[in-house]
Formats: structure tokens, sequence, C-alpha cells
């Protein structure tokens, strides 16, 4: 039997102060704002294709890169979110979405194919499972340019049914090589329940059959997010190899824009709503900070600020120019 290591208990990172809360409840509460504004937008299209929603996942995002600034990431389509939690502007994202060239992708990926190199965001990827070979191959990479990074890894539980996935995993623990891989179980693959599309609802477990160190837990505190993830990164870092996280989770919209998600049984969505990201960190700086609820309108109200001029950024600026069509697509001279 070779059952997988546990992670250390905790992190090295210190305690968050009042500061440092606040500014991850003003992450998160910009990340929904910004994506609020997405669904408007996409209603008046002006925004095309598709557009896959991260309400109720915000923790997860904020939280880990509280504890992973500077290493790579890359992740699926449901990834405005992460993006921004990584570095990605507001204006560059909200310009992103609607094809214009001050876009992070110059207006040429759209709401699946964010990408920033200089925040190390290595971009969202819409083919289910596929970044995960990539994230083994960042991470080799890593290894080989002794960067002392690692690589995090971000895909949804139906993700982790995909044979690529399997594959990228058994290598990565094989090599011992520096990733993080997070599977954000929100419970659905499109409409399909977890129950429904595996036997094992622990998706954690998947790291077993290749004996990699693993864990389960609750990801709506984004401060338990940022001590776990902590963790496994400073577990990879060190080189004992990678690590496979579970974070459960939920999201409150539906898979993508033109999902009612009427799939959900009676109540559910109510019930997960309790555990609210924002109304979770947000008591934690009311009651054990004593932060005001002035403060904390102050922080809406510049958020209020930062999304409106994010939109309007997007509106005035241009879109690509058509003879730009197949630059970006192949790094210029190899490099
Ligand atoms: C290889 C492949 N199969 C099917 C699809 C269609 N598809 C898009 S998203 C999705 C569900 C994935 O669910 P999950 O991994 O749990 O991510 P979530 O949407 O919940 O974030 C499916 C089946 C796809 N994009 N790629
Ligand atoms: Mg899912």
């Amino acid at each position: 039997m070779n059952e997988s290591q546990a992670l250390p208990l905790q992190s090295n990172l210190p305690n968050l102060d009042v500061s440092g809360l606040k500014s991850i409840y003003r992450q998160m509460v910009l990340i929904r704002r910004v994506e609020e504004l997405a669904a408007k937008a996409y209603t008046q299209r002006k925004i095309l294709g598709f557009c896959h929603l991260y309400i109720g996942q915000e923790s997860v995002a904020v939280g880990a890169a509280a504890a992973t600034s500077d290493d790579y990431w890359i992740t699926a389509y449901r990834e405005h979110g992460q993006a921004m939690a990584k570095g990605v502007s507001a204006r560059a994202m909200m310009a992103e979405l609607f094809g214009k060239r001050t876009g992070s992708s110059k207006g040429q990926g759209g709401s699946m194919h964010i990408y920033d190199k200089e925040s190390k965001f290595m971009g969202g990827y819409g083919i289910v499972g596929a970044h995960v070979p990539l994230a083994t191959g960042i991470a080799w990479a890593a290894k080989q340019r002794k960067e002392g990074r690692v690589c995090v890894c971000f895909f949804g539980d139906g993700a982790a049914n995909q044979g690529a996935f399997f594959e990228a995993l058994c290598l990565a623990q094989l090599y011992k090589l520096p990733v993080v891989f997070i599977c954000e179980n929100n419970f659905y693959a499109m409409g399909t329940p977890l129950h429904r599309q595996s036997a094992v609802t622990d998706m954690s477990l998947r790291a077993l059959g290749v004996g990699m160190a693993r864990e389960q837990f609750e990801g709506f505190d984004a401060e338990v997010v940022r001590d776990r993830v902590g963790a496994a990164a400073e577990f990879a870092r060190s080189g004992q190899g990678p690590v496979l996280l579970e974070i459960i989770t939920y999201r409150h919209r539906g898979h993508s824009m033109s999902d009612p998600a009427k799939y959900r049984p009676d109540g559910e969505l109510d019930e997960k709503k309790k555990s609210d990201p924002l109304a979770i960190t947000k008591e934690r700086l009311t009651q054990d900070f004593n932060v005001s609820e002035e403060e904390i309108q102050a922080i809406h109200d510049s958020v209020e600020v930062e999304a409106q001029d994010a939109w309007d950024f997007a509106e005035s600026s241009e879109i690509p120019d058509p003879a730009n069509l197949y630059d970006f697509t192949y790094a210029p001279d190899g490099s």
C-alpha cells in the first residue's frame, strides 16, 4: 500500500493583518463586480461567444494568488477571476471580453483565452483538461531552469475525468515536478452533477493512483485557501513533488451565459449562498478586525469606480485590425 503523503498542517505564510485581509476582500468584490458587468454586457451583445462566470468561486483564486503571486498559473475557460487575481487589470480584462485591441490578448483571444505573460498567467483554455499536461510542461521547464517557481494548475471536477489529466499527473509525480494541481469542485460539469460523472466523488483520491500528495478542503474562506495553497506550494517548491488539492466551491450562475441552471435541486443555490466567500471575509473584517460598515462601503465604492472605468475603457477602445489576424499565434523568431 502506497498511501500518498500528508501535507504540512500549516504553511509558513505569516497571518494576514487587517490591510492584507482588506486587499483580499477588495479583490474578490472587484472580480464579482466585473463579472456582473460582463453578464450585463453579454446581454447587450457587447461580448460575443462563450462567457463562463466565476461568481461564487472568488475565494479560490484570490486566496491562491495571495500564496503564489510570483508563480505560474494555467487554467480553463472559467478564468476571468483567476486572471484578475493574478494581475490582469479590470481594464485589460473587460477590453478582452469586448474583443478590443487593448485587451490582455489584444482582443484576439476573448473570454476563454485571457493570457498575460507579465503576471505569469499562462492562459485560459477551452478544451476540458487539455491544459493539465501543459502545467506539467511548465513545471518541467521551471525545474530545469532552477527558477524556484511552481506551476499552479486549476481545473474543474469534470476535467478530473479526462484522459490527459491522468497522464499529466502520472508524469508530474514520476519526475517530482513543482506543480500544485487544484481541482475546483463546484459539483457540476455543465448540467451534469458530480455523482453522475464519477463513481468516486472525492476527487483528491485521484492522486493515490500515482502516489501524489493530496488534500481536500472547503474553499469558501479565502484565508483558508491561502494557507492550504501556501502549504502545497512550499511542499512542491522544496522538491518533494506535486500536490493535488481538491477545493470544494460552488458557482452561483449557470455553466455559461446560455445556461439558466434549472437542473439544480430546489433550495440548493440558497443553501450554498450561505457560504458566499464575500460574506465570510466581510464578517471576518467587521467581527475580528473591527472594520466599520463605512470602511466596507468605501471599498465597494472604489470597486464600482474601477469596474465602471473598465467598462468605459473597453467600450471606447478600438477593435483589432484584421491585418493582424495571424499575428501573435506563434512566438516571433522562435523566442
Ligand atoms: C474535451 C472537451 N469535452 C467537452 C467539452 C464541453 N464542455 C465544456 S465545459 C464542460 C464541463 C467541464 O466541467 P468542469 O471541469 O467541472 O468545469 P466547470 O465548468 O465546472 O468550471 C464540458 C463538458 C469541452 N470543452 N472539451
Ligand atoms: Mg465543475
